[in-house]
């Protein structure tokens, strides 16, 4: 009874968020394992005021933006077309976050060398689920800064990629990524945009249906070059990259239209637009027809950081499920007291250690590619099997990874959200939690920078190109063999025999020919994760010695690696009879 006399009626449990580097035991054993006890004892402190910030001021942050979403103001008072976009002033915060925190400088600056890049992904990582997606427009300025640091001039160096990489929150810039058109995001080929050399310099003339982070200062894109004839290369071979600066120095839009912003089921706070170019400047790099090749280099650093995003978003949201867990009671007990409850969550939390051993993998090996000689160095002192030496194996490897990463956690992440919102119940269900956000905007890691089948359809083009396949089998085999601790031995066979099938399973489906490669692509994609997986969870539990990683290692194989079978001949005629009554 209150003071007033009316009953108190029962109030839910509120789920609390503390230090999100203080409580994220994985990436702390991680971080000790990779680094020499000195360093990571400095990394620790920079990390541990990024976690405090991540459940505190920059939190506050997102949480403001996600109240005030953005708007596109196409016109002024008068009547002249300014096409505004009005964003909340914490918005432009996260941008000096973004670069306080060194969110793509670590990655540049090489302070540690092959681990700057697995530090800048943990970063992301854990800023992601505090940043109302701000990390978008990061991806896409950390893929920008890999193109010019691979193609751009002094000049581009200079005026450009210095603001890209910039800690100073007054000079940093972010870039855009304009590639999905209305003929195809996933089909590039079909682009339309045209550049015309006009006096001396390219302009160019299209309409981009999909361009996310529209505030960025500059964004690359591609466009079909027209000679002077006014023809142009059709498809893939016809495409060129730009780099584009979006204002004059006036801050005006350079012959940029914004159409309208894109009302979309999640990422609300992310401006999103259809632009019109009308004659932009921009200015070409890489070659002319390699295009879609050259954007690759971006493209393949955005889906390394997408998967920072999805891994960050599991943990987030299994970190709010495990202290409900333990507050809220049904049944006269509390939900972490329910054996069904905890068989749950301990599914999703061994779902989550695999997610984050792939991510943190595929970005180990972009630090590698891009610090080699360090790498080989400290590979050459250490004791064991270290990982793969060769560079060009290291870069097949590195290729192999990115699309696996990418579609695998992108799916898991979305398991982990939807389960957990049903973890809270009603309370999950409604807006104000906060929960559902996130599972809306997960949907969008499965979709940008390739969808799940486009995803499975590039690891067949590495193997094919790249002859990336015999170097995973040779990582994952050698890592699996340093496994010799005896709890974990049946796991290693487990996982060794699953690797086996996914080789002979390629052969095989190799063999047959016609489609069956292609029906089984993503089936084969989720079989190489989950073992790939298996590897990284044995390695990690056995150097540690950690009981807890043990079980969670043992349980990923045990639940995880079973099954893959060839397509039989005719699947595809009854794939389409099921899907299209054909
Ligand atoms: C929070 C973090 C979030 C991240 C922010 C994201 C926001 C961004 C919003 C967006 O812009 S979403 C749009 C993203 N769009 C895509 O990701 C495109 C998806 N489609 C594909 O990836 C297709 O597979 C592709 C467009 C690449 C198909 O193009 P083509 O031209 O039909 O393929 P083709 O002919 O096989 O490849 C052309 C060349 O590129 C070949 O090289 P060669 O000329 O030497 O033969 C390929 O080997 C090369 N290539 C293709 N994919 C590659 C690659 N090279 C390296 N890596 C790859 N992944």
């Amino acid at each position: 009874m209150s003071d007033g006399g009316a009953p108190e009626s029962f109030t839910q449990a509120e789920p609390e968020l503390g230090n999100t580097f203080a409580s994220d035991l994985l990436l702390q054993s991680v971080l000790q394992r990779k680094l020499p006890d000195p360093v990571y004892r400095r990394v620790c402190d920079e990390f541990l005021a990024l976690g405090e910030r991540m459940a505190g001021d920059v939190l506050a942050m997102s949480e403001e933006v996600d109240r005030n979403p953005p708007s596109h103001v196409p016109f002024a008072p008068n009547g002249k077309r300014i096409d505004h976009i009005q964003v909340s002033p914490a918005w432009n915060a996260l941008d000096r976050v973004s670069a306080e925190e060194g969110m793509i400088a670590t990655a540049y600056e090489r302070a540690f060398d092959d681990l700057s890049r697995p530090l800048q992904w943990a970063k992301l990582y854990l800023f992601h689920p505090s940043s109302s997606y701000y990390t978008c427009p990061l991806a896409m300025t950390d893929g920008a800064a890999k193109l010019i640091e691979r193609f751009g001039d002094s000049q581009m160096f200079d005026e450009v990629f210095a603001h890209l990489t910039s800690r100073n929150p007054d000079e940093f810039w972010t870039s855009g990524q304009w590639m999905t058109e209305k003929r195809g995001g996933s089909d590039v080929a079909g682009s339309e945009t045209i550049a015309r050399m006009q006096h001396g310099e390219w302009r160019l003339y299209g309409d981009k249906w999909f361009t996310s982070a529209t505030t960025a200062q500059i964004a690359m894109t591609l466009a079909r070059v027209e000679d002077e004839t006014g023809r142009v290369v059709p498809g893939s071979r016809g495409l060129s990259l730009f780099f584009v600066r979006l204002r004059d120095d006036s801050g005006r839009l350079q012959n940029i239209e914004i159409l309208r912003l894109k009302d979309k089921l999640g990422t609300r706070s992310m401006p999103t637009a259809e632009l019109r170019l009308a004659g932009t400047p921009a200015t070409m790099l890489g070659a002319q027809g390699q295009g879609v090749k050259s954007i690759a280099t971006l493209f393949n650093v955005t889906r390394i950081d997408n998967a920072a995003a999805a891994v960050g978003t599991a943990r987030r949201m299994l970190d709010l499920a495990l202290d409900y867990a333990t507050k809220r009671k049904a049944f006269g007990k509390s939900l972490s007291e329910h054996p069904l409850h905890v068989e749950t969550l301990a599914d999703l939390e061994t779902e989550f250690h695999g997610a984050f051993h792939l991510g943190m993998y595929v970005s180990t090996l972009l630090g590698r590619e891009e610090c080699f000689a360090a790498w080989q160095e400290r590979a050459a002192a250490s004791e064991g099997y270290a990982g793969i030496i060769d560079q060009a194996d290291n870069a097949a490897l590195l290729r192999f990874f990115t699309p696996l990463a990418k579609l695998y956690t992108a799916k898991q992440n979305l398991r982990i959200c939807s389960e957990v919102v049903e973890s809270f119940g009603g309370y999950g269900y409604v807006e104000d939690s906060g929960l559902p956000k996130h599972l809306r905007d997960a949907q969008v890691l499965a979709i940008w920078e390739g969808t799940t089948n486009i995803l499975s359809l590039d690891l067949l083009r590495a193997i094919a190109r790249e002859s990336a396949f015999p170097v995973f089998v040779e990582d994952t085999r050698a890592r699996l063999e340093t496994v010799t601790q005896q709890d974990l031995a049946s796991a290693r066979d487990a996982a060794l025999q699953a690797l086996e099938r996914c080789r002979s399973f390629l052969d095989a489906a190799l063999n047959a020919g016609g489609d069956t490669l292609e029906i089984a692509a993503r089936q084969f994609a989720y079989r190489c994760a989950r073992v790939a997986i298996a590897a990284l969870l044995l390695e990690h539990a056995q150097i540690t010695g950690n009981s807890r990683l043990s079980l969670v290692a043992r349980r990923w194989c045990e639940s995880r690696l079973g099954g893959l079978e060839l397509p039989s001949p005719g699947r595809a005629q009854e794939s389409a009879q099921i899907a299209f009554s054909a």
